[in-house]
């Protein structure tokens, strides 16, 4: 089942405190996209996340869950995808949290369906960016380093670039990417048209596309053909 992200270039990312209607969810699923991940940094929590997937799951796209709030953890999903943000000083986001999860539902983890991976958080204006305390401002050497942590000694494999709002520096990211051995890195963050998601598919090896679902669907739904044709 894991082995399904290396074949991953498109993803949507959908946000269960979004209001999104049938219509424009059917295009999403429908879309030729390789994965739809539900996930957030706020308002997320059990019902709106069982909404979405429930709803989700009437396609055959497969679902996964990014998990940020641990009360929101619903059963059901292809994957659970857990982020461990790696330019942070606060431990808490790196393993405390995760500790205390494994301490309280160890037995009942999926361990065969669960993907770490290691956020690298670079708009600092983000909501993940103020809720981590994330370093902002880091070069390409700082930020390769960061990755080359994650691939090289937590055997992390995803590398997640998270620009969330704004288009990110291309060359940092492809610089980055260069320095993995193992892991996949995941582009996230401003794409809003072809054009865009051409770019970031070029510097990555998964984009995903989030915010311009709700602003302007028929953009959004350019970018996959924009990665599939390349
Ligand atoms: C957010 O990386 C994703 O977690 C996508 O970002 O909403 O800016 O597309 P956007």
């Amino acid at each position: 089942m894991k082995q399904m992200i290396d074949e991953w270039r498109h993803v949507f990312k959908l946000d269960p405190d979004k209001v999104i209607s049938n219509e424009d969810l059917d295009a999403v699923c429908m879309s030729g996209t390789d994965a739809v991940m539900i996930g957030g940094s706020s308002g997320v929590t059990y019902d709106n996340t069982v909404d979405l997937l429930s709803r989700v799951r009437q396609y055959e796209v497969p679902c996964v869950l990014e998990i940020s709030e641990l009360d929101a953890v619903v059963p059901g999903f292809d994957l659970y995808m857990i982020p461990m943000v790696l330019n942070t000083p606060r431990a808490e986001w790196i393993i405390g949290r995760h500790q205390q999860a494994i301490e309280r539902y160890g037995y009942i983890i999926p361990w065969d369906l669960v993907v770490p991976e290691g956020y690298i958080i670079l708009n600092p204006e983000s909501t993940a960016a103020k809720l981590t305390g994330a370093i902002g401002g880091l070069s390409i050497s700082e930020s390769a380093a960061y990755a080359q942590t994650a691939d090289k000694l937590m055997s992390l494999p995803v590398i997640y670039m998270e620009y969330s709002g704004t288009f990110g520096d291309m060359e940092l990211v492809s610089s980055v990417r260069r320095s993995l051995s193992r892991s996949r890195l995941f582009y996230g963050g401003g794409i809003t048209d072809t054009k865009t998601a051409r770019l970031a598919a070029d510097a990555a090896d998964t984009i995903i596309v989030g915010n311009i679902i709700y602003t302007n669907l028929a953009q959004a739904l350019t970018t996959v053909s924009a990665v599939k044709d390349l």
